[in-house]
């Protein structure tokens, strides 16, 4: 992992809502001056100016984001959170890189409860997000009926977030199955944590995607924050890289830093290439910062020890030239703002109503009422 900052976020959390105040405020704090690190072309990979304030923007947007989701919960207008800050740089190349779409011929996600940066990256307006964190019947994903971040998007291949971890592992190799089937190319991508990975379904997804003359188009992805809620990664796993535990299935299988998201765009681009020249699966294990905790649970709050992606890559673009310190408090004044004019929004929408329960299950089938069991 490279090395630690302490730059200040742009957006602070405040459990008070003032839009006007807010968005002010986090465009100042965001056109601090900030110290200079040293940076050459080389380390931009060779990626285009274009590119990487494409990168820089969605990063900002979707941490703009999370921290609205947790000032709504603070304020009381949510019951939980949990998200991906700290998980930008992995998040948005994998966003940026998806062939985009519906059905087999496009690639499908499956994705954990940190893929806000993910879905920022492919084009998700903030209001599905807080519809969805502040139980709104106009969240399209669940209707108002799951927690944050649990998103779900038909229209992009988005399999629904699960609460059980690691389940979506054994998940994408089926749709990878079909899509091998298919023959179009695309592919299957699952990310997860790493302390799911004890959980069997994620060996046994090692075993599905890897069986000999059988392999599976599928990018097995780890996001490894270094915690299961509150048990630390040393002393719970006996390998050395939770990649190790793919190549023993003659699966490809690196270790990157997914706090760099040059890195991270150029090593997904190279795995998604692979895998779909071979129809083969690949493994990413990506070192990232759970910046503002587990979730509300242990208090969502920004942890200045840690490395944080967004910052860090900011300072990087300020030095080489690439922004200016007024081209990036004009973006982190917008994103605040469209988080403040979701929220608004999202304040005057209905709950669900009892007897919507029913809705968006195995309609008309045997499983429909629980109560005929
Ligand atoms: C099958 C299952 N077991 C336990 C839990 C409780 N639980 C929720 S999140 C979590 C920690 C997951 O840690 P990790 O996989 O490293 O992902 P992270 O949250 O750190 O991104 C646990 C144990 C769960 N949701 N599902």
């Amino acid at each position: 992992m490279s090395k630690k900052t302490t730059v200040k976020a742009g957006a602070k959390t405040s459990a008070k809502l003032a839009p006007k105040k807010t968005a002010k405020s986090a465009a100042k704090a965001a056109a601090k001056p900030v110290k200079k690190v040293s940076t050459s072309a080389k380390s931009f990979g060779g990626l285009s100016k274009d590119l990487l304030l494409e990168m820089h923007n969605f990063m900002v947007k979707s941490r703009v984001l999370e921290e609205r989701l947790i000032k709504i919960y603070k304020a009381g207008e949510a019951y939980f959170w949990i998200g991906g800050p700290g998980e930008e740089a992995f998040g948005v190349p994998l966003g940026m890189l998806v062939n985009k779409g519906q059905g087999l011929a496009h690639d499908w996600l499956h994705l954990h409860y940190r893929c806000t940066p993910t879905l920022i990256a492919m084009g998700m307006p903030m209001l599905d997000s807080v519809r969805l964190i502040m139980n709104r019947s106009t969240d399209t994903s669940t209707g108002g009926r799951n927690f944050a971040n649990h998103y779900c998007f038909p229209k992009w291949n988005v399999a629904p977030v699960t609460s059980p971890i690691e389940v979506q592992y054994p998940l994408a190799c089926g749709t990878a199955h079909a899509q091998k089937r298919h023959g179009k190319k695309a592919l299957s991508v699952v990310t997860g944590g790493d302390a799911g990975t004890a959980e069997g379904d994620f060996a046994s997804a090692l075993i599905l995607a890897s069986r000999k003359g059988q392999e599976l188009p599928v990018l097995l992805t780890v996001q490894n924050n270094k915690f299961g809620i509150s048990t630390p990664y040393e002393g719970q796993h006996g390998e050395t890289n939770i990649a190790d535990r793919a190549k023993a299935f003659n699966i490809r299988a690196r270790v990157i830093n997914g706090n760099d998201p040059v890195e991270a765009y150029l090593a997904i681009k190279e795995e998604m290439e692979y895998i779909r020249k071979t129809g083969k699966p690949s493994f990413i294990e990506a070192h990232v910062s759970r910046l503002y905790g587990h979730s509300s649970a242990d208090g969502a709050n920004k942890k200045s020890t840690l490395l944080d992606p967004v910052f860090e890559f900011q300072d990087r673009l300020l030095a080489a030239g690439l922004l200016t310190e007024k081209a990036v408090a004009k973006i982190w004044e917008t994103y605040e703002a469209e988080g403040v004019a979701a929220q608004e929004q999202a304040r005057t929408e209905p709950v669900p109503t009892s007897e919507s329960v029913w809705e968006n299950i195995f309609v008309n089938s045997e499983n429909a009422d629980w109560r005929n069991f």
